[in-house]
């Protein structure tokens, strides 16, 4: 069936109009401008048309052709700002920042509470005029056992847990060693602490197979009983910030004679009596006493000339002590919870 030219104009016009509203982007709506308006475009070609028309359609015909290039130029420049618009909105909301959210922050780590006690411990007794020493954690028999009286087959040794890493050697039960190895290229006047990691083959609610120690030494020509209890009064105090009783009870280690331990008032109960001391107002914080003569003879160190004191303790013990840990365990969970709270 034949069309009339005119019929075509509005065809083409109305299937542009409606190309032209659904273009869902710039690049369509450009992709329709240069299909209908561009050089080759339908509109265009229709436009080229004009001059080969009959005479008396001719001016219909050309009057039609521009109404229909200005409408869809209209349209097109009118979807074009729409899809613009659009496309502007779309950015912006891809965009969109929430000004209410917390900032980025960076978070600083902090110090483990065994690490920050250490450091509190270190620094009280460098400013008393003691040394720090380090040594290995791997020991030889003669360094952790021999050479602090407890020779093989001492009942001491079972009583120690040890790990053995061989026949001779230990991953060490105390640091000790440390101070024995100090001695070994010092010559007195020393005082000594040694810090560190220490192994006993224990494991339950209070005990851990790796704990943390600091143990203290002192040799002079006049080191007495007394010395010892001044320092550890001194420590004691400065560790807690505050003014305390403090009790010696006669003890035992192979390595000091006479030996004892070290209570404290109860932090806790204000030496009244509660849970944590079981009641009895006191609680034990240390090991000490004088250094045994056969410690002295092991490592070459003159018993006529010299006396010395020492003492151990246990870091975990005294920071559940200072921070009111309940439990040992919690120094080994990395809970980040429970390490956050000392920043
Ligand atoms: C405790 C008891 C103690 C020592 C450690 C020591 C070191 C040398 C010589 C003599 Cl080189 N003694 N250390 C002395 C008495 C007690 O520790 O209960 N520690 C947690």
């Amino acid at each position: 069936m034949n069309v009339s030219p005119i019929a075509e104009l509005n065809r083409l016009l109305d299937d542009g109009l409606s190309d032209i509203a659904g273009a869902p982007n710039s690049a369509a709506v450009e992709q329709l401008r240069v299909a209908l308006l561009g050089r080759q475009g339908t509109v265009t070609a229709k436009l080229k048309l004009i001059g080969a028309q009959p005479l008396q359609l001719r001016r219909e015909f050309g009057a039609a052709v521009n109404r229909i290039r200005d409408e869809l130029a209209n349209a097109l420049a009118q979807r074009s700002a729409g899809v613009k618009e659009e496309e502007r909105q779309a950015k912006i909301e891809a965009q969109k920042v929430d000004v209410t959210l917390p900032g980025r922050t960076r978070h600083a780590g902090s110090l483990h509470p065994v690490s920050r006690t250490l450091r509190r411990i270190e620094k009280i007794f460098t400013r008393a005029g003691f040394d720090v020493a380090y040594g290995p954690e791997i020991e030889d028999d003669f360094h952790n056992f021999e050479a602090l009286n407890i020779p093989k087959n001492h009942p001491a040794r079972a009583m120690h847990d040890t790990f053995y890493v061989s026949d001779e050697t230990v991953l060490r039960t105390h640091t000790s060693p440390v101070q024995i190895r100090y001695l070994e290229t010092h010559t007195p006047p020393v005082a000594v602490i040694a810090p560190g990691r220490v192994y006993r083959c224990d494991s339950d609610v209070t005990h851990t197979p790796m704990f943390h120690q600091v143990e203290g030494l002192a040799v002079d020509d006049d080191i007495s009983f007394a010395d010892l209890k001044g320092v550890l009064v001194f420590f004691l105090e400065e560790f807690f910030e505050r003014e305390l009783p403090v009790r010696f009870r006669p003890s035992f280690f192979p390595f000091t004679e006479p030996s004892a331990e070290v209570d404290m008032g109860c932090v806790f109960c204000e030496g009244q009596g509660c849970r944590i001391c079981g009641h009895s107002g006191w609680i034990e914080v240390l090991g000490c006493g004088m250094v045994h003569t056969e410690v002295f003879r092991q490592v070459g160190i003159d018993n006529e000339l010299y006396t010395g004191y020492a003492f151990g303790l246990g870091i975990e013990r005294l920071a559940m002590l200072r921070y009111g840990v309940d439990d040992l365990r919690l120094f080994f969970e990395n809970e980040v919870s429970f390490l956050q709270q000392f920043g």
